[in-house]
């Protein structure tokens, strides 16, 4: 989702909303617009498809000036990208709205407002809170209680500001399931998306929190809560050190990025989960429509992003029925492909400039696919702008060459493609939805919690710096996440690790298996637990050393050359998710321990534009 940013202050505040859209420009967006408020007393807005620089130069040739603002960049979900589609809206000259999220019951909003007399003139779900917002005005003058009233009748997910022509010392702002958060400014204050939008004004910041309601003006800040409560939030000051591109108080950025993951997957969650389905619009203005049309998934990557991809495919067959096949850009653009014509076509890459896959894309746009969706970590990036549907990972900037919160974010992405998707083609049950939206909603705390495994691992992580061979196991979806664990120590470390599916040990792998090979294994309470640990006894049958990361429940112990970590207990379709992060930190420990350089380790780029 895109970018929100507002100002109320004694200046002249366009210059300050359109610095604040340049920095949320990484974003990705269709098209951008500002609504001001003048001295004298007029609302005026300038809306412009494309780029920010667009409504500048526009702004440029005629400017607004004005001590009261509110900024947009949209990224279309409701209606195509157009002038007309642009935020800000209006209801008549006298009220103005941005909004990042999705309205769930706009449909239904939409025709009480015109039957009440209100002409819509754009095709978004956002336009219906403005006129709905005016409506309840004429019974509730004051903004706030007229607002409060409001968001008790949307559905979906919102960050919202709204500014009147009538009330024109105030910000109104509003929080659901899309983040929110007040710049303290000496006479001023602002309202953004992210605070990167408002750190050239100030680095003082109030995060809203789900439910709250702000009322932000010139030298106050009040706040309610959802139970309508006023609350004191805490203040956050910024140093340049807790900045993204620093690493602050970690050691290398790959552990930053690894501690980082409870916060950025409640980035990727925020304003694409209602109360018990994921909104499905999210993925762009035709998703609902094409998505009842998919058959068959056809997912492309390279690296990490391709064993996202592999996990992605348990899951969507286990969930939804749709057969889904994946395979790496390199071998998938210089073979012959079949083709089923309703089949959506997935890539996935952190940059979005990944020479193969993007190279995939490009071919597959005329052979024949429904449709193409990128799960990608940077919205201005090639792959996000040809593509016809789009999913944002919302990591932030990923700096350690080896990935672990883009990893992480984009099988969150997955899940949500594929609860999407289970939806759209009626094959997922509804309660079952219901039960996965409310354990990705618990996924921050998940991972918060199994970083506190981080001590363990690192003594664990002593077995593993004299050897030069490892085994990777994992049964089900574990086993692409076996593979990533190989793939992460292999990068950082240089260990020769290979992964297999810990079935196929006996058929080749185990004539390996000596006290010279520790085996690591993922182990997950779940159906296919006892299986997994008759593996395990034919490992050290052969005096193997095994390290096993299991369920708490799973009823694994120490023993002799048997090394067990424990893990939180997890919903086990969300374990793949769970279980990557004690191996990213496995490998990063082990490769500490080595001396190598683990932020950009040998041989190796971060994005590969090169074939
Ligand atoms: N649903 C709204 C807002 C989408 C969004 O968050 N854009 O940044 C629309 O389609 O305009």
């Amino acid at each position: 989702m895109c970018g929100i940013v507002g100002a109320i202050a004694e200046r002249n505040v366009s210059a300050i909303l359109i610095e604040g859209l340049k920095r949320l420009e990484y974003r990705g967006y269709d098209s951008a617009g500002v609504a001001i408020c003048n001295l004298a007393g007029e609302l005026r807005r300038s809306r412009r498809i494309g780029k920010v620089a667009a409504l500048e130069q526009a702004l440029g040739e005629e400017p607004l000036p004005g001590h009261l603002g509110i900024a947009h960049t949209r990224w279309a979900t409701h209606g195509v990208p157009s002038e007309a589609n642009a935020h800000p809206h209006f209801s008549g000259e006298s009220l103005a709205v941005v909004h990042n999220g999705i309205i769930e019951n706009h449909d239904e909003l939409r025709q009480r407002l015109e039957r009440l007399g209100y002409v819509f003139t754009s095709q978004t779900d956002t336009e219906t809170i403005v006129h709905l917002l005016h409506h309840t005005l004429k019974r509730l003058p004051d903004l706030a209680d007229a607002l409060k009233a409001v968001v008790g009748e949307l559905h979906g997910a919102y960050g919202l500001a709204v500014i009147s022509r009538a009330q024109p010392d105030r910000i109104l702002a509003a929080r659901s399931g899309s983040p929110l958060v007040v710049g303290l400014g000496l006479g001023e204050n602002f309202i953004a998306s992210d605070p990167l939008a408002l750190r050239q004004v100030t680095d003082r910041f109030i995060y809203l929190e789900e439910g709250d309601i702000a009322d932000i003006r010139r030298d106050s800040l009040q706040i309610w809560n959802a139970a309508g409560t006023t609350v004191q939030r805490e203040t956050v000051q910024f140093h340049e050190s807790a900045e993204a591109a620093e690493k602050g108080e970690y050691r290398h950025y790959m552990l930053k990025e690894i501690f980082e993951q409870p916060r950025v997957v409640q980035r990727t969650l925020e304003g694409r989960l209602g109360a018990t389905q994921v909104l499905v619009a999210a993925f762009g203005p035709q998703a609902v429509e094409l998505f009842a049309r998919v058959r068959q998934v056809q997912i492309v990557a390279c690296g990490t992003s391709y064993h996202a991809g592999m996990v992605a495919r348990y899951w969507l067959e286990e969930l939804t029925g749709i057969p889904c096949q994946v395979e790496v850009a390199s071998e998938f653009r210089y073979r012959t492909v079949a083709v089923h014509p309703d089949s959506l076509f997935v890539t996935i890459s952190q940059s979005g400039e990944t020479a193969d896959t993007l190279a995939a894309l490009r071919d597959a746009r005329s052979s024949g696919y429904l449709a193409s969706l990128a799960i990608c970590n940077v919205g201005t990036s090639s792959l996000v702008r040809e593509s016809d549907l789009v999913l944002l990972t919302n990591a932030g900037p990923e700096i350690g060459v080896a990935s672990t919160k883009a990893f992480t974010t984009q099988l969150v992405a997955l899940l949500l493609l594929t609860l999407a998707l289970g939806r759209a083609r009626g094959t997922l049950d509804p309660a079952r939805e219901a039960e996965l939206v409310a354990a990705l909603r618990a996924l921050p705390g998940d991972l918060q919690a199994v970083l506190g495994m981080d001590k363990a691992v690192e003594q664990i992580s002593a077995l593993f710096a004299e050897k030069h061979h490892t085994l990777f196991l994992g049964r089900g979806a574990q086993y692409p996440v076996a593979m990533e664990g190989a793939l992460k120590l292999k990068e950082i470390s240089y260990i020769h690790a290979e992964a297999y599916p810990a079935g196929e040990l006996k058929h080749g792998p185990l004539a390996l298996v000596d006290s010279d090979m520790p085996v690591v294994t993922v182990a997950p309470n779940n159906a296919l637990l006892e299986k997994l640990k008759s593996n395990l006894q034919e490992v050290r049958a052969r005096g193997g050393q095994l390290v096993v990361f299991a369920d708490r429940e799973a009823g694994l112990e120490n023993g002799e050359g048997v090394h067990v970590v424990q893990v939180p207990h997890i919903h086990p379709l969300l374990a793949p998710i769970l279980y990557t992060v004690p191996l990213q930190l496995l490998s990063y420990h082990v490769a500490v321990l080595k001396g190598t350089d683990v932020d950009q380790p040998r041989n190796l780029a971060k994005s590969v534009t090169v074939e």
